[in-house]
């Protein structure tokens, strides 16, 4: 086994990417995300992992991505993805893990061999690994380290350079199904732009061109990719970038993007002149893979449409078009969202369609998706998708209508596979979704608003000793550790009218979170608050973060 695995390559590579001594890392929500500057040996070893599971894939492409997404600009981070361009498969995140944290040389080395020979990786099969990063100045140097693991076990890599994370996802995909029944679009920056915005020209043909839509960039990669996808819409849809500032020091996330305008419930601030009454805008992420629209209202007020709203939106849509194709009774649409979905938002789906709820994370939500015929899945914060089914796609591609309108509908059903990223939640394309809903709706934001109104709700985040003490269940509702805690938040909640809130850890920030709704605003937050001081209290927050 270790004949074809170059040890010495690796040892020698590996000594100069040594692991820190007192950290421990964990393959989390969105695999390792921290500090930049306590990442490099972990680049290292992604790229030495990366090679073992493509080899154990009989050398399909495996992605690797570095970004630190909505984390500050100093964080960064690193994830996986699998052959089809989806998560990577969960009984791996533990090889992952147990790779970052072998303490020397040597332990790595042992631990290299133990995945090689548990997975039972066959080590003459090639290895082929296509990464990319976000806009963030600590990308660079983790690239080298990761290039450094890659050469060291072997790997034949493909550098996609600077590129969102759902782009990263799409090529991985296009590449595994190059030239097969399958095949998802070029394999190339270029073939997901023209894959995108040919489907989005053909369903909204012959509608009204919507006004213009302002676009928060984050001050991250979601920029390049307007730019780059703005020609190609042409007069389809006009867009107003801003917040495209990828090389100005400290500017991505920072008080813009769709994190801040979820969790503050405000416009960011550099919008404020910009943003007229009755106009639409949206925020993309750092590495512009969620996305949260927004509009002004008659009476100058802020208004948010998050993720729930675009489940809403796009599943009432897709459901209304199966049944006017008249494939009803073989195509079921189902949605599946978080805890943190609004009380409202969850009654209004589940009057009309099947509603899952799964614990945070895209791995949970598209694992669930991929259960229905056509699965919707939104995270309230934004990231989010539709998946149809490969026995649906085979039904759209072969049905037959009979009529006009039957086939119509089919048709942009059709459409919407092929605007649709089916890889992974991806800003750019379901901004695209929005507006051809919009477009097919006759909906300004204010329409859309209107399908339900929103519980008010509250997000807060509290610093603590170790958020690992802190356990859950039943898809994050229920807190089992700290033993006694929830008992104490359930008394609280009874205390609130149309109350609701839940504590859980996040597996991207060193926090605890915690999610409170009720009737009325004030009591949503007094809600929040006094849950989060109850967190504080039992574990021994840091006293300059105490919710207040
Ligand atoms: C990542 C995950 C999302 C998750 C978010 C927050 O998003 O991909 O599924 O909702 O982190 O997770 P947590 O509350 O555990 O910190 P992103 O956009 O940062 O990659």
């Amino acid at each position: 086994m270790s004949s074809q695995l170059q040890l010495q390559e690796i040892a020698r590579l590996s000594n100069n990417h040594p692991k820190p001594a007192h950290l421990r890392y964990q393959y989390g929500t969105a695999g390792f995300r921290t500090l930049a500057s306590v990442l490099d040996s972990v680049l290292f070893r992604v790229g030495i992992l990366a090679g073992l599971r493509s080899r154990k894939l009989d050398g399909k492409t495996i992605g690797v991505m570095v970004t630190a997404s909505h984390n500050p600009e100093e964080d960064n981070g690193v994830k996986l993805v699998d052959t089809r361009g989806e998560m990577l498969e969960a009984s791996w995140e533990a090889h992952a893990s147990t790779l970052a944290n072998a303490a020397t040389t040597d332990d790595l080395i042992e631990a290299i061999e133990a995945v090689v020979r548990s997975a039972r990786i066959d080590l003459s099969k090639p290895a082929r690994v296509v990464y990319g990063r976000d806009t963030r100045p600590s990308g660079p140097a983790l690239v080298a380290a990761l290039d450094d693991g890659l050469t060291a076990v072997g790997a034949e890599i493909r550098n996609a350079g600077v590129v969102t994370t759902p782009i990263l996802h799409y090529l991985v995909r296009a590449i595994n199904t190059k030239g097969t029944k399958d095949a998802y679009g070029d394999d190339s920056e270029d073939g997901y732009y023209d894959k995108l915005s040919g489907a989005f020209k053909r369903l909204v043909a012959g509608k009204q061109t919507p006004s213009p839509l302002i676009v928060d960039c984050a001050n991250g990669v979601g920029a390049d990719a307007i730019n780059k996808i703005s020609p190609q819409l042409g007069e389809s849809l006009k867009l107003m970038p801003h917040n495209t500032s990828t090389s100005t020091p400290g500017a991505l996330n920072n008080s813009c993007g769709a994190d801040y305008v979820k969790t503050l419930q405000r416009l960011p601030p550099s919008l404020a002149n910009h943003l007229k009454a009755g106009q639409r805008g949206c925020s993309l992420d750092g590495d512009a893979d969620r996305l949260m629209y927004f509009y002004i209202d008659e009476r100058n007020q802020f208004r948010m449409l998050d993720g729930d709203k675009i489940a809403a939106l796009v599943a009432g849509f897709i459901v209304d078009l199966v049944k006017t194709a008249n494939l009803d009774s073989n195509v079921k649409v189902g949605v599946v969202q978080t805890a943190y979905a609004n009380g409202s938002s969850t009654k209004y789906l589940a009057e009309r369609l099947p509603v899952r709820c799964v614990p945070t994370g895209v791995k949970h939500l598209h694992h669930a998706a991929e259960r229905f015929d056509v699965g919707v899945y939104f995270e309230a914060n934004g990231h989010g998708t539709v998946l149809f089914s490969p026995g649906t796609q085979e039904i759209l591609a072969t049905h037959e209508p009979t009529t006009p309108a039957q086939s119509t509908a089919l048709n942009h059903l059709r459409n919407l596979t092929q605007l649709i990223n089916q890889t992974v939640g991806d800003a750019i394309s379901d901004m695209l979704l929005v507006e051809a809903v919009l477009a097919h709706r006759s909906y300004s934001g204010l329409e859309w608003d209107s399908l339900y109104v929103d519980l008010p709700n509250r997000l807060v985040k509290v610093v603590v000793e170790d958020r690992h003490a802190f356990q859950t269940e039943d898809a994050e509702r229920v807190l089992v550790s700290p033993k006694g805690l929830q008992n104490k938040i359930d008394d609280l909640v009874r205390r609130h009218d149309g109350g609701r809130s839940f504590v859980r850890p996040s597996g991207t920030e060193d926090v605890v979170r915690v999610y409170a709704e009720a009737a009325i605003k004030s009591q949503a937050d007094e809600l929040a608050f006094r849950v989060a001081g109850l967190v504080y209290d039992e574990a021994g927050g840091d006293p300059s973060s105490r919710p207040r």
